[in-house]
């Protein structure tokens, strides 16, 4: 099921900016200065994404806390009380399809004390982290959640083996142990490609449409959807990225922590398949050739939040959303709500109102 990344990670090096406008060479520049502290880090990040010549190999040094081997979670962050509902239909969803391993909830100062104890009382495991503030220097980003984003990056720093990085606005539908089963490369994160068909930006090309036609996409469309990222945490590998940080123009990442990871991460992320990181923009505009309720495990329920029942833009995803609302509150009945919605997908394909949909 994992896709091969050989492809990936011969491909862009430091010469592509996947967020418009950022300079390719900030990262390199940043490299360059061959910080003490980092330098393994460096020269193994600089090996992988060919932003250098191939430097020595110089292995990375073995952290002197290693976590237990086999201490695999997943991780959400929590930031307020308005997105618990999201993390309890999540909990909810992975005892659901039984998951061998745990949800562990990064909490921050601002979820208070009764939604901690909630969370804590239906099964989650808190782990409190400090909030990582929006870079000095950064935008008005394209939403303003976006700037309590950056304490995502804190998953580095967990004490686990290998982790998956999921948000509060998705929804397991299948069991998807093998993401943490499956061991982890340590320079490199997967991630399933953003789509850019109903949000489009510059011109970077949707890489669905490609998978859909004509197998792997072009190296253009090599952006991820920040949504899930299995990633083996690494201390080191945190601070490095906070050093690398200081060095990009914030100016230019309007996605948060989402431009900045696929700068970072460029030419060392492994793509997943679309069905691990289903968003509601590829089911607008992918439905006839890439969603298949039959095949996806993981919805994600970018834009308007299921459970924001007064936002006005909930048209077209209505029947998406019976699939949050029974993972919040029925989640025996999931794989029903999902043969119920296959069933409306071949009844709709079977007649016209599909056609138009594909861009
Ligand atoms: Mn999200
Ligand atoms: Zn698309």
């Amino acid at each position: 099921m994992i896709v091969s990344s050989s492809r990936c990670l011969a491909g862009r090096g430091g010469g592509e900016g996947a967020a418009a406008g950022t300079t390719p060479t900030q990262g390199a520049a940043y490299l360059a200065a061959r910080c003490d502290e980092a330098l393994a880090c460096a020269q193994a990040f600089a090996r992988v994404r060919a932003i250098h010549a191939a430097p020595p190999a110089a292995p990375l040094a073995v952290p002197a806390t290693s976590p237990p081997a086999g201490s695999r979670a997943w991780v959400v962050l929590l930031t307020t009380a308005r997105y618990a509902v999201g993390v309890k239909a999540l909990y909810n969803s992975i005892a659901e399809v039984e998951s061998d391993y745990p949800l562990v909830v990064m909490v921050t100062e601002g979820v208070p004390p009764h939604v901690r104890d909630e969370l804590q009382a239906q099964g989650c495991s808190l782990h409190a982290v400090g909030v990582q503030p929006p870079p000095a220097g950064a935008p008005s980003y394209a939403s303003p959640q976006f700037i309590e984003c950056w304490t995502k990056l804190r998953a580095w720093e967990l004490g686990y083996e290998q982790v998956a990085l999921v948000d509060a606005d998705m929804v397991m539908v299948r069991n998807m142990d093998e993401l943490l089963a499956a061991e982890a490369d340590r320079h490199s994160i997967r991630a399933v490609h953003e789509c850019f068909c109903v949000v489009p930006r510059g011109e970077t090309r949707c890489a669905h449409l490609e998978n859909a036609r004509d197998g792997p996409p072009p190296h253009s469309g090599s952006y991820f959807n920040a949504g899930l990222i299995v990633l083996r945490p690494c201390r080191r590998v945190y601070e490095h990225m906070q050093a690398a940080l200081l060095t990009f123009d914030l100016a230019t990442l309007s996605f948060a922590e989402q431009d900045f990871l696929n700068e970072y991460w460029a030419g060392a992320w492994e793509p997943l398949p679309w069905v691990y990181n289903a968003t509601k923009g590829l089911y607008a505009s992918h439905r006839a050739t890439v969603w298949d309720f039959r095949q996806v495990k993981i919805v994600h329920f970018t834009m308007a939040k299921p459970w924001e029942l007064r936002h006005p833009c909930h048209s077209g995803f209505e029947r998406l959303n019976e699939l949050w609302w029974a993972a919040f509150g029925e989640p025996a009945t999931i794989s029903r709500i999902l043969l119920k919605l296959h069933r409306h997908e071949m009844q709709l394909r079977s007649g016209a109102e599909l056609s138009g949909v594909e861009k």
